[in-house]
């Protein structure tokens, strides 16, 4: 089976380390096809990122439909789009940080979310909440550091692993999710040290994708999910007229 990894950011380096990560957990038979949209924003950061961001991933649902793609994920810890690409899809679509949530919920009762910026705080809190995972979610912690230094900054490592610590001290979780995808990378290490549960969505997204196509189970085009009206879009978005017609 064919799985396209988005990494919805367009910085190279992390759309290859999401890309090993995700082979490093696949099935022999499955291959990743890791990406990351020809247009958007270098790192997500905040509403406005992850607004001018869904554009580009839906760009790749769009291809990937024609390329014969049997499962995507959405490789950013808002899981922008998630929806939007549902409706474009027929494969099946997982956002990381729903994969990741789920995940927790089958290992913990409670499970404490590392990120990077605090001001992607709310992004994760109100998936919490949508995901109705409320009544799991002991803390949001974050690092405050940007989204890229976990490209350049070799101290950031550590700096997450005692954030981890710290969760794991106060937070009463029995599970830590790392809430971006750029700290892929990372789970087993902090694992390994804390000797807890330590969830990255990319891996929890790729088994739950082989899973989903395993049970040939595709996104269900009754109702809302259904492909996007046919209607004229302007402008830049011109050629985004989608081709489909609904059902
Ligand atoms: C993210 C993520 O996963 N990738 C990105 O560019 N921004 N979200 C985050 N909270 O760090």
């Amino acid at each position: 089976m064919k799985i396209k990894v988005i990494n919805p950011n367009t910085t190279v380096s992390m759309t290859e380390k999401i890309g090993a990560i995700a082979r490093s957990v696949a099935n022999p038979g499955t291959t990743i096809i890791a990406c990351s949209p020809d247009m958007g924003p270098a790192s997500i950061e905040g509403h406005y990122d992850e607004a001018l961001s869904v554009v580009g991933i839906l760009d790749e649902i769009r291809k990937g439909e024609a390329e014969g793609i049997d499962g995507y994920i959405i490789a950013c810890f808002g899981d922008p789009g998630l929806l939007a690409a549902r409706e474009l899809a027929t494969a099946p679509v997982i956002g990381i940080a729903e994969a990741a949530m789920h995940a927790a919920s089958f290992v913990a009762t409670g499970f404490s979310i590392v990120t990077t910026l605090s001001r992607t705080k709310i992004i994760a809190r109100h998936l919490v909440d949508n995901y109705g995972m409320t009544h799991l979610c002991r803390q949001i912690r974050a690092i405050d550091l940007p989204v890229l230094s976990l490209e350049t900054d070799s101290e950031i490592k550590t700096l997450i692993l005692e954030e981890c610590r710290r969760a794991l001290a106060e937070d009463d979780c029995g599970a830590i999710i790392l809430g971006c995808g750029g700290m892929a990378d990372l789970a087993t290490l902090i694992s390994d040290k804390l000797g807890i549960p330590v969830i990255d969505g990319v891996s929890a997204a790729v088994k739950f994708t082989e899973a989903l196509v395993g049970l040939q189970l595709s996104t269900s085009k009754t109702g809302d999910l259904a492909y996007p009206l046919a209607k004229p879009h302007t402008g830049i978005l011109s050629t985004f007229t989608p081709r489909r017609s609904p059902n």
